[in-house]
């Protein structure tokens, strides 16, 4: 009985090596265009478009109907999602496995909440690709990467909280920090799944210090790293350096984010998966 794994496509996720997967879209809207962030989408041409753009913009999760589809006509499904705390996603996702399950009796559907985004739902997916043999017990599976999502962590650096403030998604104390010229702001994952700030740096070479101190602070010990950016690749590369001299032989990589995170994390955002204590 092969597993499916499914993830919604804040993950960036577009294929895994030996599982079965399926990606669910997000969408973004701005200036009257609907991006649907798909292995299709244009992520840089959207960028452009929303840097070029004055007016309102947003995201939306997808629905019932699209997780649905998404099982197809699997056995078992393992779906992982954008922290619950931020997006209407997960709930949609649980509704559908619990549909999934009762119109189809025997099969099995488990929604994990990441309570994250991006390059630490890669970390997870990465997991599930290695535990989700067809052999493999459903319930083990499923109490081995809730264990395993415990030891990784989220940091990242963005350059502009103007997306996340306009939609809601940090509270006023966060926003008040908005606008302030050159100031970069490093922050976590929190055990809840929210955006919380963990420090403030001016420059880039300050910022990527600050995002090295705080995973050395959080027990990173030579882990799995996974780095994305919104077109900043430079950064990326050079703080996957960083950690690479200091643990050497440290599986990192580094790619771009897709668009779900591209718009929040906006240009020159950064964000940083890991495994640590
Ligand atoms: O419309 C929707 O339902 C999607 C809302 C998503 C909101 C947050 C996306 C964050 C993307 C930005 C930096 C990382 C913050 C992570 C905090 C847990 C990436």
């Amino acid at each position: 009985m092969t597993f499916q794994i499914v993830a919604d496509s804040s993950s960036d996720v577009l294929s895994l090596p030996h599982v079965s997967y399926a990606q669910v879209p997000l969408a973004i809207r701005a200036g009257g265009v609907t991006y649907v962030d798909d292995a299709a989408l244009d992520v840089s041409g959207m960028v452009d478009a929303l840097r070029a753009g004055k007016g309102k913009s947003s995201t939306a999760c997808p629905g019932l109907e699209d997780w649905l589809n998404a099982f197809g006509d699997a056995e078992r499904v393992i779906c992982v999602t954008i922290t619950s705390a931020l997006s209407g996603t997960c709930s949609a996702a649980k509704v559908a496995a619990r549909e999934y399950e009762e119109t189809h009796p025997g099969r099995r559907a488990y929604v994990l909440d990441s309570l994250s985004t991006g390059p630490e739902m890669r970390l997870i997916l990465e997991k599930l690709d290695e535990l989700a043999a067809p052999d493999a017990d459903f319930d083990a599976v499923v109490q081995e990467i809730e264990a395993y999502r415990r030891h990784t962590h989220l940091l990242f650096c963005l350059q502009s909280l103007h997306n996340l403030v306009v939609n809601g998604r940090v509270n006023a104390a966060v926003g008040a920090l908005v606008g302030l010229l050159g100031i970069r702001v490093i922050g976590q994952a929190s055990a809840k799944g929210e955006l919380e700030i963990v420090a403030k740096a001016r420059g880039e070479k300050k910022a990527q210090k600050a995002v090295w101190s705080a995973m050395s602070a959080h027990g990173y010990a030579g882990g799995k790293v996974r780095i994305t950016h919104c077109r900043n690749a430079e950064g990326a590369e050079a703080l996957a350096r960083t950690i690479r001299e200091a643990w050497p032989g440290a599986d990192v990589s580094v790619g771009p984010a897709r668009g779900l995170c591209s718009y929040y994390a906006e240009e020159g955002g950064l964000l940083v998966g890991y495994e640590g204590a």
